[in-house]
């Protein structure tokens, strides 16, 4: 992969994660920012999830959203062979326990090698969205122009729904 200006990365371990992500890529998109998107599973495709991490930082991703269902080791997998922050999004999948399993799967990291995760499910997708665009906003004044923006707007949805009761 050449080095592009694509510097956010969303890696799925499945397909069937693409409905709730779709949330994430969405609001990255909202930024202005498009990811690269990539279905890469820690235990079914190891050696390329192992790639994937190292090639990252040099192919100019700054940061990476992992998501994944079941014993979700792909955020912890990927963030253990690259220092780029790692957002780790735990997704219910079918006959999980809500999600739980996959919470702790990806949040449960030892001392040395973080993941930052989200919320199960869409609100973790979306969270992650913009938890990249904050990182990304400390050295990107147009970022952090739009970040502002979104903050104000999310207000004042609030207030109108507040004024609508
Ligand atoms: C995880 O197992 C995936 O992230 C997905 O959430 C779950 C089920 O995967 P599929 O059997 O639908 O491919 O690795």
């Amino acid at each position: 992969m050449a080095k592009n200006d694509k510097n956010v990365a969303v890696v799925m371990g499945s397909d069937s994660d693409m409905p709730v992500m779709k949330a994430c890529i969405d609001k990255l998109k909202d930024f202005g920012i498009e990811p690269i998107v990539r279905i890469i599973s820690a235990h079914r495709t190891p050696d390329i999830a192992a790639e994937f991490a190292e090639a990252a930082a040099q192919n100019g991703i700054k940061v990476i959203i992992a998501a994944a269902g079941m014993a979700a080791h792909l955020a912890g997998a990927i963030a253990a062979r690259t220092a780029l922050p790692v957002i780790g999004v735990p997704l219910a999948a079918d006959q999980s326990p809500a999600g739980i399993d996959a919470l702790l799967s990806t949040v449960q990291m030892p001392p040395g090698i973080p993941v930052a995760s989200m919320a199960i499910g869409k609100a973790g997708a979306i969270n992650a969205a913009v938890f990249a665009v904050q990182i990304l906003a400390l050295s990107d004044e147009k970022i952090a122009a739009k970040l502002v923006d979104f903050r104000k707007a999310q207000r004042q949805k609030v207030i109108e729904k507040d004024s609508a009761i």
